[in-house]
């Protein structure tokens, strides 16, 4: 059988409406649909591959994270992560748009249906993958909100709450500044390759990968790629986004990947795929950049890095 998104929300608001009307409570009912396991898997459109990259496995992707708020440690958010409870969960819209609201996850899912994205993705650190994401478009849910003249940048909050993140819960003594908060410019926002992720091979996210639900950005560093999102908003100026916060010198705004301008303490011409010994080129924009250059037409990318 085939369920697509839309049914599975459908049904479930069914079952509920029903279940109000019935002999049985919906407190009852929303218990027992808390209790079920929530179907992991989704429905989605393939993607036809054009650049014909082949993906690192599900193992490699859910093994080797970077997710701070767990740990700094690459495999420890993975055993930390375990128990987070990803529904429901919902995602905070507002700011200078039309419609502000609060949806959840597979409210966002049921609107704008899945579809897979096979992406580069490329670490600041000089790690590299290939993911088979499963999502959508931003642009679909910035459109959506009906942005007003002053939206010039987008700005992502991760959840804070230290029941879930016991990095969160050391306070001052965290390893960086908490919530996790990143930014993109209007256009780059908008640009078809900008997505946001609730899943890949087939599943939901797994929490170690920022579920239920995260940004991806092929072309800039991973950090950029915000985890567990809790709020989208737009807003007028250039959001300071926590690595930037963080060390001004070594992390800026706009994190495009660029072979041709190091890190301060390492070179960013090459990387390691993971699951190889040997390492290969970076790409200019991560193998993006006929998509994406011009965003960046006569600017100076090593004084926007
Ligand atoms: N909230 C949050 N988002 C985050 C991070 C983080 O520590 N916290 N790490 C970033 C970094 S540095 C990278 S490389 C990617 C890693 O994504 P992955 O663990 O799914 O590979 O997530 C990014 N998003
Ligand atoms: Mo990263």
């Amino acid at each position: 059988m085939h369920i697509t998104p839309e049914t599975l929300f459908e049904t479930r608001r069914h079952f509920l409406k029903l279940g109000a009307g019935a002999l049985v409570s919906s407190t009852a009912i929303s218990q027992l649909l808390a209790e079920l396991p929530q179907d992991m898997s989704l429905s989605y459109t393939p993607d036809i591959n054009l650049q014909k990259l082949s993906s690192n496995t599900f193992e490699q992707i859910t093994n080797y994270v970077n997710f701070y708020e767990f740990s700094t440690d690459k495999t420890a958010p993975v055993k930390l992560s375990q128990k987070m409870k990803t529904t429901p969960w919902s995602v905070g819209l507002s700011g200078e748009i039309n419609k502000k609201q609060t949806l959840e996850v597979d409210e966002l899912i049921a609107k704008f249906g899945l579809e897979e994205r096979i992406y580069r993705f490329r670490c600041v650190e000089g790690w590299s993958m290939v993911v088979p994401w499963i999502g959508f478009p931003l642009y679909k849910l910035l459109d959506y909100l009906e942005p007003n003249s002053k939206a010039k940048y987008v700005k992502f909050t991760t959840k804070h709450d230290p029941s879930i993140f016991p990095d969160q819960a050391k306070g001052i003594f965290s390893s960086i500044n908490y919530p996790y908060v990143e930014g993109l410019r209007m256009d780059e926002a908008r640009h078809p390759l900008t997505f946001i992720a609730v899943g890949m091979y087939g599943k939901r996210l797994l929490p170690q990968n920022g579920a239920p639900i995260r940004l991806v950005v092929p072309w800039k560093y991973g950090f950029k790629s915000i985890k567990s999102l809790d709020k989208i908003e737009l807003v007028e100026s250039e959001p300071l986004n926590t690595w930037q916060e963080q060390n001004p010198k070594e992390y800026g705004f706009y994190a495009n990947v660029n072979p041709a301008v190091d890190h301060p303490r390492w070179t960013q011409a090459k990387e390691r795929l993971l699951g190889k010994l040997t390492k290969q080129d970076t790409l200019p924009f991560n193998g993006y950049e006929k998509e994406v250059a011009s965003l960046y037409a006569g600017m100076d990318l090593r004084k926007f890095f």
